[in-house]
């Protein structure tokens, strides 16, 4: 299989994150990435497609918050990684924002996003890994890996979170729609819900967002992927959540996965997006599910089992002593 990266995503390296009231080690490291391709063997770089995939999913503003948020940060006089620390909730509006501060709350929603001074040209470059495994897939591959680092799929149009700056899946499902192919299916099986995904689709009729997550009641980012957000508008029954218990192991993951292989069959999508994270492992450290590496073959070889052109595109999974075999075992699965 083609596994694209690009070492620029490497620059990304925030050092603390606010962990249950305590500033910790930022969890989401390169080291992630170190012990992923040392078990899958050597990557592509990507080419180099430049901002216009992006400008399909995020507005022009945004981008360039993320390309001056730290030289901002500095010129303030702050050391460290920019973080924000006030967000508006409450009768938001578009007001010209000036501060450094007002605009990390503006463009953000929780406090576990902070941006190191590479954190534009990591995130940027993890998009253009999966722009490359899209284009490889719509090129005749029948799946292609991106190693995605920083992650995508809880960042929305106009805001970062959980680690998330660029939408990856979300740039590279209009990328697919833009290479003139009717239908794409997004399957985002990370232990989080993908909601910046969620979100950027919600309306469209167009793009099906299936997420198996751990129940919102229990687990980041609580306010989204209930069972009973199922789209909007056009996009009415084009979300599919189906939230799972802490503890669940991949017996019942699997029943959820037939569920959701189900439904995507019956959309008849050109293109399969598979947002992947490994964090649904049993010794993930910030996760509770009880997946094992070995599963991890079965789920992808269940997935691979749909026939469709499927794009993997990387997303959580902490565990980093176990994170290339658990890649690699799911890769195999295809
Ligand atoms: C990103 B991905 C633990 C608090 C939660 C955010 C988790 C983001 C997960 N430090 N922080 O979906 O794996
Ligand atoms: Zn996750």
């Amino acid at each position: 299989m083609r596994i694209f990266w690009d070492e620029r995503q490497r620059l990304h390296a925030p050092e603390k994150e606010l962990h249950n009231g305590a500033f910790v080690p930022f969890a989401e490291t390169p080291a992630r990435a170190d012990a992923i391709l040392a078990a899958l063997g050597p990557a592509e770089t990507p080419r180099d497609r430049g901002e216009a995939p992006l400008l399909r999913v995020h507005p022009r503003d945004y981008l360039d918050f993320l390309k001056t948020a730290h030289r901002d940060w500095r010129a303030a006089g702050r050391d460290g990684d920019a973080a924000g620390y006030v967000w508006p909730v409450v009768r938001r509006r578009a007001l010209r924002l000036e501060r450094i501060d007002a605009k990390l709350g503006r463009y953000s929603y929780d406090a576990s996003t902070p941006i190191a001074a590479g954190t534009w040209e990591a995130a940027y470059a993890s998009v253009q890994s999966a722009l490359a495994a899209t284009e490889a897939v719509l090129a005749g591959e029948p799946a292609a890996f991106a190693l995605c680092r920083p992650p995508g799929h809880h960042c929305g149009a106009d805001y970062m979170g959980g680690y998330c700056y660029l939408n990856a899946t979300a740039v590279a499902a209009e990328a697919v729609i833009a290479a003139g192919r009717r239908r794409v299916a997004i399957l985002d099986i990370d232990y989080h819900h993908g909601n910046g995904t969620q979100d950027i689709f919600y309306g469209r009729g167009d793009v099906l967002f299936v997420s198996i997550h751990a129940d919102p009641a229990t687990d980041y980012p609580f306010y989204w992927g209930h069972a009973d957000e199922t789209g909007e508008g056009a996009g009415e029954g084009a979300t599919l959540n189906l939230p799972l218990p802490r503890g669940t192991r991949v017996s019942e993951f699997e029943r959820a996965l037939a569920t959701a292989l189900e439904r995507i069959a019956a959309f008849e999508p050109d293109v399969l997006l598979c947002s992947y994270g490994a964090d649904t492992f049993a010794g993930d450290p910030i996760s509770f599910f009880k997946i094992e590496t070995a599963d991890y073959a079965v789920i992808g070889r269940r997935i691979a089992a749909l026939g469709l052109p499927t794009a993997i595109l990387m997303e959580g999974g902490y565990a980093v002593d176990a994170l290339g075999a658990n890649v690699a075992a799911f890769l195999s699965g295809f």
